[in-house]
């Protein structure tokens, strides 16, 4: 199998990215009169679906007013023959049992980060190797593209449909014992990852001590200290309210992290082909919405993480260059486990997307 390009690619994808651092529940039938028809008021059987849709992020976050747009779309476009209730900070449980909800068909969308997918396609792996993507907007063409669609269509084996790509974000490392520059200061680190086993030999590799933990449980982890830091979108840190038990923020940027807007397989099969192209396009036009909300504020909200009282601390360029050589086995190995052939074409698809 031809090995990953993942030499070729890493370096000029590193110094690009220098730059740019900074679910249906069930159908029910309402009686409306029908229209006049003359004669008898007959009614018509008009069938409401109602979508029950989670996420694990507060209501303060640009991935749940995205879903707020997503249900204004939805229910305007179907006149109301579809409902969407919203739920936020885990209401309906972390990302793991959410997306096995949409297969159990408990409910009918949920929006978790390419991570936790990866349990159910390990495929979707790739999306999360570090210093992979060097921009938003070569993660844009990328995910929007052909490639991003060859592992959405991956998904329905699984009994669930990828409808779009919304944004996480960059990921940045935060703790509460030192602040972080080298990979040295990464030593003996008890850092939360999430549950997944590419973030896990990452951190190992930089010398940290990983544990996995689901998203809803994290705060409270920090708080009591079971856990020395995490890492995810300065979005996500400020809005999380992270600042109050976290002492130190660094612009590691280690990951950009999509989110895949999921909908259980067997509600959407029981759409009518309007509704389906409905959905469809209310998830990208609502993802597009998200991923500009989420741009927008990012500078704001590292500057707000100092007001709170965080440090900030700067990667030094060579030690960002170490902590791409500290990874590279493990990316090897993973690009082996994935496919080469397969991450290689996510490796041509972004330096396509560079020319
Ligand atoms: O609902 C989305 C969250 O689950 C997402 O923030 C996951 O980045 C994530 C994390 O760290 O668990």
């Amino acid at each position: 199998m031809k090995k990953s390009k993942l030499s070729l690619f890493l370096a000029p994808a590193l110094a690009l990215m220098l730059t740019a651092c900074g679910g249906g529940g069930g159908d029910t039938a309402t009686e409306e009169p029908a229209p006049e028809t003359g004669g008898d008021q007959a009614t018509e059987q008009v069938e409401t679906k109602t979508i029950r849709a989670g996420i694990g992020l507060n209501d303060a976050h640009p991935q749940y007013k995205g879903l707020l747009k997503f249900k204004e779309i939805v229910e305007e476009k179907t006149e109301g023959s579809i409902v969407v209730e919203t739920y936020h900070s885990g209401q309906l449980g972390d990302d793991r049992t959410m997306t096995e909800g949409l297969q159990l068909g408990s409910q009918e969308v949920t929006i978790p980060s390419t991570a936790p997918i990866a349990n159910f396609v390990p495929e979707f792996s790739v999306f999360d190797f570090p210093f992979l993507f060097p921009s938003e907007e070569v993660a844009d063409t990328v995910l929007d593209g052909e490639v991003g669609q060859q592992f959405l269509d991956m998904l329905p084996e699984q009994n669930l449909v990828g409808l779009a790509y919304w944004e996480n974000g960059f990921r940045d490392l935060t703790n509460s014992v030192r602040p972080v520059a080298t990979v040295e200061d990464f030593k003996g680190l008890k850092i939360r990852t999430m549950e997944n086993e590419l973030h896990l030999d990452a951190f190992r590799a930089l010398g940290a001590n990983p544990t996995p933990m689901a998203f809803t449980e994290l705060f409270a982890a920090l708080q009591q200290r079971t856990v020395d830091g995490q890492e995810n979108p300065y979005a996500t840190i400020y809005l999380q309210k992270f600042h109050e038990v976290q002492d130190h923020v660094s612009n590691t940027h280690h990951i950009y992290s999509p989110f895949v807007f999921l909908m259980s397989k067997s509600f959407f099969d029981d759409l009518t082909e309007e509704q389906q192209q409905i959905v469809q396009e209310a998830a990208i036009e609502a993802g597009q919405y998200q991923r500009e909300l989420n741009r927008e504020a990012n500078a704001q909200y590292l500057e707000d993480l100092q007001a709170e009282g965080m440090t900030y601390t700067e990667i030094t360029p060579e030690a960002r260059e170490e902590m791409v050589e500290r990874i590279r086995p493990v990316l090897d190995e993973y690009a082996e486990k994935i496919g080469s052939d397969l991450v290689n074409q996510v490796y041509d698809a972004i330096e396509a997307a560079q020319q």
